[in-house]
């Protein structure tokens, strides 16, 4: 490590290294530095004891993907739906920008740790990085510093992460990873996703390749348990993609009524899930970072109230609004929005301003721990076992309110053809259906339809499989209202998926899947009929038929690769649609 260390100092140039250790001590040190630096500004300390602002440039607010590639030494490996360069020709192109890329700054060495200490599945990183917000970030993100290193004894391999801003130069801005060197080079961009190289770039799309080798799952998937009235667990796992509500929904605060006849959600992970078969043949989900990177708009004391708590002290807002008293604002936040502020780029605002106070995809840093209602077994390097796993996109048309997989292989196709809406969190245009496999589609690290092989495959070592079900929040009327409430309400929805897992009620067997009910799903304290929740549970038939033909030719991409399980699968759904 430290010959790479040297190496990769000879090559950026950087005026002095600095090894993290990871301390509190540090870290204020560092924190002061950042505020010295103009990377923070420091907020309203007494009504936000540890919270700093930072303000991204302007032109690097989030992932992204046309910039992000998977360097194999085949095209074949990454797959078709994966950006790829050689990787021999990404090495010599990176090292052409790195090079001096340091000079009159710092090299900071960041030794981290995904997963939990001890754990046989967590791994080793180490990021150099010339960002002073990055190791601020990557403090609460990952285990950092001391606890890295002690597990770095013993194991003969680590990540090499490599990253510099560079000059922000959306031109001149690479995410490249190097899955069978164990390595990612990212330049060019300072932003969460680009950059905190522990969260998409190890622990998802290294973390992928390395599940398909060895036999795990590495997903982007919330891990979240609820607590019934009875006291019994259940432990689910939930992918969406990115800006879709999974931070929302790990930390789901129950109805009034719910709440006093004894439900309770507490939360384990609100991004990523490592899963794995033990030796019951259960399913097992730990999540392996240590912080929260969570969306800030929409945020209030109603929707997500547990988040409220998070960021209420030590944590750092990216992009948010500066209100004049030192404290911050967004969009959707308690209360009627400020006569002034500043804006996220720090120009000044005003409600008559004819554009948003915060970036909508600012966001907050904050540990695990602040989470009033975290699980009490998220440090456990075991992780909890698997009782169902929701699926869910962004689709205000066409997809019902809550569908059941017939079996673990129609679930893994409702996986593979989970199609959203695209959100603010990746760069492009907002609002186009696109076809995101498990939410993976931007995270696979190598070809999707090896991807959908080993989910297949994995079922043979698991015994019970979890159930998968595929839910949809965001579904319209013509009017363009929401048909289901979402949030906290959503626990209705779980409480049914709970029932189902427990075999307490029977469902409905309709094209799609397994269907509730519409008596089976609580409305009470709801303003809202049953007619009303028929139609979010509806099936137009004509707008599926056109769904499934759109599922089949994204499946088709994958070429040789699509499992026949699966072509399969599309077929029966086809003809389940033209029957009578
Ligand atoms: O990629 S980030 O981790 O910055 C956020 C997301 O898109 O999920
Ligand atoms: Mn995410």
């Amino acid at each position: 490590m430290r010959r790479w260390v040297e190496e990769n100092a000879a090559l950026c140039q950087p005026q002095a290294v600095h090894w993290c250790d990871g301390t509190e001590a540090e870290f204020q040190t560092l924190t002061q530095r950042a505020i010295a630096e103009g990377v923070l500004i420091g907020l309203n300390q007494k009504e936000l004891p540890g919270c700093f602002l930072h303000r991204s440039q302007a032109n690097d607010t989030a992932r992204t993907e046309h910039c992000t590639y998977i360097c194999t030494s085949t095209q074949e490996m990454a797959g078709p739906t994966n950006n790829w360069m050689d990787p021999e020709k990404a090495y010599s192109l990176l090292r052409t920008h790195f090079s001096a890329s340091m000079r009159q700054r710092t090299m900071y060495v960041v030794p981290f740790l995904m997963g939990h200490p001890g754990s046989p599945l967590a791994k080793v990183g180490v990021e150099l990085t010339d960002s002073l917000y990055v190791v601020l970030n990557m403090r609460i993100m990952t285990r950092m510093g001391h606890v890295a290193l002690q597990e770095l004894r013993g194991r003969n391999t680590f990540t090499r992460c490599l990253h510099s801003v560079g000059n922000y130069d959306p031109q001149h801005r690479y995410i490249c990873h190097f899955p069978q060197d164990n390595t990612i080079w990212s330049y060019g961009s300072g932003y969460g996703g680009n950059a905190l190289l522990g969260k998409k770039c190890l622990a998802l799309r290294i973390g992928s390749f390395l599940g398909q080798q060895e036999g795990w799952l590495a997903e982007h998937m919330l891990i979240m348990a609820i607590t019934d009235p009875k006291g019994a667990i259940t432990y689910l796992t939930g992918a969406f993609p990115s800006a879709c509500g999974k931070t929302n929904l790990a930390m789901l605060e129950p109805p009034a009524q719910f709440k006093k006849a004894g439900w309770k959600v507490t939360t384990l992970g609100d991004d990523i899930a490592w899963m794995y078969v033990d030796k019951e043949r259960r399913l097992r989900a730990l999540n392996p970072e240590s912080g929260y990177f969570g969306v800030v708009p929409g945020t209030n004391r109603k929707t997500n109230p547990n988040a409220m708590e998070i960021l209420s002290h030590d944590s750092i807002f990216t992009n948010v609004a500066l209100l004049p008293d030192g404290q911050v604002w967004w969009e959707g936040k308690d209360g009627i929005p400020p006569a002034a502020c500043l804006d996220w780029m720090g120009k000044p605002w005003t409600p008559q301003s004819n554009r948003k106070a915060a970036h909508p995809n600012s966001r907050f840093t904050a540990p695990l721990t602040h989470n009033p209602a975290l699980n009490e077994r998220w440090n456990d390097p075991a992780g909890v076992a698997v009782s169902a796993i929701i699926l869910g996109g962004r689709r205000s048309q066409t997809v019902p309110l809550i569908v059941e997989a017939f079996d673990w292989r129609h679930g893994v196709y409702l996986g593979a053809t989970l199609g959203s809406e695209t959100t603010a969190a990746a760069a492009g245009q907002v609002g186009l259906v696109r076809r995101d496999p498990m939410a993976m589609l931007p995270f696979c690290g190598y070809h999707m339809g090896r991807y959908f092989a080993h989910w297949l495959n994995i079922s043979d070592r698991m015994h019970p499989e979890p159930r998968i079900f595929f839910v949809n929040w965001f579904r319209r009327d013509e009017n363009g209202k929401f048909l289901w409430p979402g949030f906290g309400e959503n626990l209705r929805i779980l409480e049914w998926i709970l029932k189902r897992c427990k075999k307490a009620v029977q469902a409905r067997r309709t094209p799609l899947g397994w269907m509730p009910y519409p008596e089976d799903i609580d409305l009470q304290g709801l303003e809202m009929n049953r007619a009303e929740l028929e139609k979010a549970l509806s099936i137009n038939k004509e707008e599926w038929i056109e769904e499934a033909l759109a599922q089949g030719e994204f499946l088709n991409q994958m070429g040789n690769e699509l499992p026949a399980e699966l072509k399969q699968q599309h077929e029966e759904l086809l003809h389940r649609l033209h029957s009578p």
